[in-house]
């Protein structure tokens, strides 16, 4: 009776646990020890920065790369280290530094310091010169491939905006964006113009637009690095909170929809033989069930009723979901099942995705047969950032 009422206990306390910590999906990886970029810092030095200014924004830089972050990339074996390049411009742009003369935090933080509070001659002052400077350092950074498979940065510090004709930032800004570069902005602001900080701010990636006024711009910046470092390989999907929205957060998590059917458990081995860590995709919340749905739904290799297997399986008296090889199962915890599943059955211990109801568009899960029923499926795997190095 004892022993009974302890296992119950025991059972109630582990269950409790488990209700405590549904599970959730990866957030990205963040320690900035480990980070793996190229950024190019961009100074407004025209005389409108003050040399005051210019001595806070190489105090910023310096305190920015602070974390223990590499810099440069001779002295380590971790392939895990950030190049940074440095830009200032006026009515014209000089390109400091490019992106492999600084070997360390201290050459980083000495230059800094040297070069920067030198205000420029010129009032006049264009972003345009300034980015496409960024852009051609970037550029230099790259020949022969060099480091293509890491993301690049470019952090802009500006005091004043201006687009007219030739002087127009903004196609290179663009430009830059969509070949993959994040643009971060912090407008520094002297004289409380709003409308400079707002055009400065446009320039900017989505929610990478930041003010010198910013109570945690360190921070702000620091995450800005953080999140531009967080990405899939070219054909996986990031997944965000939001479908579609470029500027939704991230989570540490890609997906990769396989038009090609197979049976559930080829499937499995399918999402685990094609990328190291891969798994079959799990849904533990209905945001990520919606999510999977949507970019099904995008993708034309799907056709309706969409029917696709997840990573979720009967096994040893209960439902749990994939994970990356050598890792635990997690057990099941929100159920999105079609009505009447799942069936009890012996046989039908793999989990599918089916549109059931047909006047509207959804799909809910159902037991199948993991051997006999070949359907498309999703893989997923850890993004890349600074837990995981991607070649
Ligand atoms: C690129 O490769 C060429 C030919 O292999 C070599 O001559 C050149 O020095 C390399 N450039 C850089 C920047 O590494
Ligand atoms: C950044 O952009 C967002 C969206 O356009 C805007 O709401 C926000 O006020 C901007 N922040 C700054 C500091 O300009
Ligand atoms: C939807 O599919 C189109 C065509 O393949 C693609 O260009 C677009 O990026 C996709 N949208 C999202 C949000 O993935
Ligand atoms: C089905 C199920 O177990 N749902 C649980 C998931 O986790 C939350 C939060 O702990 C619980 O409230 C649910 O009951």
């Amino acid at each position: 009776m004892l022993l009974f009422a302890t296992w119950l206990l025991l059972l109630a306390t582990s269950s409790e646990i488990l209700a405590q910590n549904p599970p959730t999906d990866r957030s990205c990886g963040n320690d900035l020890s480990n980070l793996w970029l190229d950024v190019v810092v961009v100074v407004d030095n025209s005389i409108g920065m003050t040399q005051a200014g210019l001595t806070e924004v190489a105090a910023q830089i310096v305190t920015i790369f602070g974390g223990g972050t590499r810099i440069g990339t001779i002295a380590y074996s971790d392939k895990r280290t950030v190049r940074v390049g440095l830009v200032t411009y006026n009515n014209q742009a000089t390109v400091q530094a490019d992106l492999n003369r600084f070997q360390s935090a201290d050459d980083l933080f000495n230059s800094v310091f040297q070069i920067l509070p030198k205000l420029g001659a010129s009032d006049e002052v264009y972003l345009a010169k300034g980015l496409d400077a960024a852009e051609s350092v970037l550029s230099a950074g790259r020949k022969n491939a060099t480091r293509s498979n890491y993301k690049q940065l470019v952090l802009i510090y500006a005091s004043d905006y201006r687009d007219d004709g030739e002087e127009d930032p903004r196609p290179t800004a663009e430009r830059m964006k969509s070949s993959g570069v994040s643009i971060a902005t912090v407008a520094f602001d002297q004289t409380g113009n709003e409308g400079v900080v707002k055009a400065i701010g446009e320039i900017a990636s989505p929610g990478f637009n930041f003010t010198n006024e910013d109570a945690d711009l360190v921070r702000e910046i620091q995450g800005a690095m953080i999140k531009t470092n967080c990405f899939c390989s070219s054909l996986w999907h990031q997944y965000r909170k939001e479908f579609g929205v470029d500027g939704s957060p991230k989570y540490g998590v890609c997906l990769k929809p396989v038009a090609l059917t197979a049976a559930w458990a080829p499937a499995k081995l399918g999402c685990q033989n094609m990328i190291k860590s891969g798994y079959m995709v799990t849904e533990f919340d209905k945001q990520k069930h919606d999510f999977v749905f949507k970019l099904i739904q995008n993708d034309t290799s799907f056709p309706e009723p969409y029917v696709y297997h997840i990573g979720l399986s009967y096994v040893n008296g209960g439902y749990f979901w994939q994970q990356p090889v050598g890792h635990a199962l997690v057990p099941l915890n929100d159920s999105l099942w079609n009505p009447g599943f799942p069936q009890q059955s012996s046989s039908n211990t793999a989990v599918l995705n089916q549109q059931a109801i047909a006047t509207e568009i959804s799909v809910g899960w159902q037991n199948t047969n993991q051997y006999t029923v070949p359907e498309r499926y999703v893989c997923e795997v850890a993004s890349c950032d600074t837990d995981t190095y991607c070649e």
